[in-house]
């Protein structure tokens, strides 16, 4: 999300209802006011999407790979099952959604010990693609006899949930390229990482598999989609003799160098046609962050770095990204250790919007909590204060991590991304509707908590839940919600500490600690949520439509153009959330020229409907 979309509306309250609770004699004042709870409107949590299984237990998934077929986005995950920190990855799981806001658990499409070459627990990164009607998952994995090391493989399937059926030998053995990367996991993790393209240029259909660790290579596959093409017809598929192409990318600064996980992509029209350059998506550096590089000719050997796209996430050591349109719109998948326990081997999926600028340069994108449905919100004490975390960047080093004590303080000024917070149901009872989570916006994973010396700052939840799925952190984390001490503050709210009944969250000269019997001013605070940009103006497409009497109307291909405050121009289809069409001055029966009423946001517009006496 745009940092400037971002209005923040001071005087929004979330409050909604009141319940009876105990009484500190202090907070009454003598006035014969009572304390009690208040009921805060949650945000739906946004980011993360995915994280679940058929029973809504927790299913960690990372390395997110995404295919658009039709009206839907499947979403496919290697599967984390690990306890400690090294990868156990058993199976490839699949998603699905219609509106990238609601998503179905598809199941597991691939087992790692059902591909006959491979090892068991080794599902690594993959991505699906369809093609003709079938569905070819391409997929890294261990080589079972060790001789190879990672492996390039494909399995097919007539759906994109599959079950999907490996091909007997790898695509692409660890020893069909030449380099090995000493620095980083050593050789035989070289060949990891496909994405795969399919688009026909100038009449001529191309077919390309692309993967690697420190090195990039492209080669073409066959039509049959599960062999390498032999590009130059001597015989035989070799790096040597130029079948498979190794790609590097100039310009990248401070040493930063590919790391994995490329994805490749191309832009598309409102007609889904290609447009404009290559991008070559990937993971640069360690802890990694994800950048972008550009080209016009998708086998070039050198591509042109085109910027860092996020910096390392708050949670987890890899990240892995997708990059799809959908509906007009372009998403940026990506991965996270954001859950509870959650780490660099037990990850979870994102979803973004990601932004071109006309040149088609990709904005920075701030990795969030709220992703594209949750609301951020900021927490003000009664002078107007912020709580705010410390501004820092998320660092390269593996010893920094897992993030767990971060200053947090109040402080006037202007709203930053370290003062956004996503207010959220509480960690120790999500039953209980007057227990809250507070998680940082811009740190997504880490949030506020009551340390043992009462002090306030902000954590990640990292610590394994036991049976009850409590985290030792689930209480330091989790604050009672009231109605504000302080009765001149308008809508206030107070929190009391779960793990610490009696201490109230307080704000005393920029510092936020929770304390026994604080003023009713230093522990009454003002939740403003972030409101949805208005809209400037619409434009309904397509808004003169001709019928005969007795033709069927038709309003599922609406298409309108609409324009925020800021100019942000966005396309709006059939279907989404708030559009609404109201068809009811129509009349099919009788030749006439009407108007079919077309809302969203807040702004109308018509599409004239004229219905002709049939000839
Ligand atoms: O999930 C295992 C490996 O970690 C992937 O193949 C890489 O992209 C990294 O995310």
């Amino acid at each position: 999300m745009k940092r400037k979309l971002l209005v923040l509306m001071l005087s929004s309250a979330m409050a909604v209802t009141a319940l009876a609770g105990a009484v500190p004699s202090y907070a009454a004042g003598g006035s014969g006011d009572v304390v009690t709870e208040k009921v805060l409107n949650k945000s739906n949590t946004g980011n993360p999407v995915l994280g679940f299984d058929g029973e809504g237990n927790t299913l960690y998934g990372g390395d997110p790979a995404a295919l658009v077929d039709g009206d839907t986005v499947y979403l496919y995950v290697g599967h984390d099952n690990s306890s400690g920190d090294s990868y156990v990855m058993p199976d490839w799981q699949c998603y699905s959604t219609k509106d990238m806001k609601n998503f179905k658990y598809e199941g597991e499409i691939l087992k790692c010990k059902d591909v006959p070459w491979a090892d068991s627990t080794s599902a690594w990164a993959s991505q699906v693609v369809k093609y003709k009607d079938k569905y070819y998952l391409y997929f890294c994995a261990e080589e079972k006899t060790s001789k190879y090391g990672k492996c390039v493989g494909v399995a097919v399937s007539d759906s994109p949930t599959g079950p999907f059926k490996a091909e007997n030998k790898p695509i692409v053995y660890d020893s069909d390229t030449p380099f090995i990367n000493p620095g980083r996991g050593g050789a035989g993790w070289e060949d990891i990482d496909p994405t795969a393209w399919v688009e026909t240029v100038d009449g001529v259909e191309h077919r390309y598999l692309a993967w690697g660790n420190t090195n990039h290579y492209i080669a073409e596959l066959n039509e049959d989609m599960v062999s390498i093409k032999d590009r130059n017809g001597d015989g035989v598929v070799s790096f040597k003799s130029g079948d498979i192409e190794r790609q590097t990318i100039k310009g990248m600064p401070n040493g930063w160098y590919f790391a994995e996980a490329p994805w490749l992509y191309r832009r598309q029209d409102a007609n889904g046609n290609y447009y404009g350059k290559y991008y070559l998506f990937y993971a640069m550096y360690w802890r990694e962050q994800m950048a972008y590089a550009t080209s016009d000719d998708i086998w070039a050997d050198e591509w042109d770095y085109g910027g860092l796209i996020m910096e390392p996430t708050a949670t987890s050591n890899t990240n892995h990204m997708a990059v799809i349109d959908f509906k007009g719109k372009t998403y940026f998948v990506y991965h996270n250790g954001s859950l509870p326990w959650g780490s660099g081997f037990r990850r979870v999926v994102c979803i973004q919007e990601l932004h071109f600028d006309k040149d088609g340069k990709i904005e920075y994108l701030q990795e969030n909590s709220i992703g594209l449905t949750g609301t951020a919100s900021t927490i003000a004490d009664s002078k107007g204060a912020l709580v705010k975390h410390r501004t820092y960047h998320n660092s390269t080093s593996d010893s920094a991590y897992p993030y767990t004590k971060v200053a947090v303080s109040t402080a006037e000024g202007a709203v930053t991304d370290d003062s956004m917070w996503e207010i959220e149901k509480g960690k120790a009872d999500e039953d209980n509707d007057a227990y809250v989570s507070i998680e940082s916006y811009n740190k997504p994973g880490i949030w506020l908590q009551v340390d043992d010396d009462k002090t306030v700052s902000m954590g990640q939840d990292y610590q394994k839940a036991s049976s009850d799925g409590y985290t030792v952190d689930s209480k330091r984390m989790t604050f009672r919600t009231l109605n504000g001490f302080d009765k001149s503050v308008k809508n206030g709210t107070t929190f009391e500490s779960v793990a610490y009944p009696g201490y109230y969250l307080t704000s005393k000269g920029g510092k936020l600690t929770v304390e026994k019997e604080p003023d009713a001013a230093d522990c009454t605070f003002t939740i403003s949520a972030e409101t949805a940009n208005d809209l400037s103006s619409m434009i309904v497409r397509k808004s003169d439509r001709t019928y005969e009497v007795g033709d069927k109307l038709a309003t599922d291909d609406l298409r309108l153009t609409v324009v925020d405050e800021y100019d942000n121009t966005e396309i709006v289809y059939s279907g989404a959330d708030g559009l609404t069409v109201d068809a009811s001055a129509v009349n099919m029966k009788k030749a006439g020229t009407y108007e079919l009423k077309v809302e969203y946001k807040g702004q109308s517009g018509t599409v004239q409907i004229r219905v002709l006496d049939r000839n």
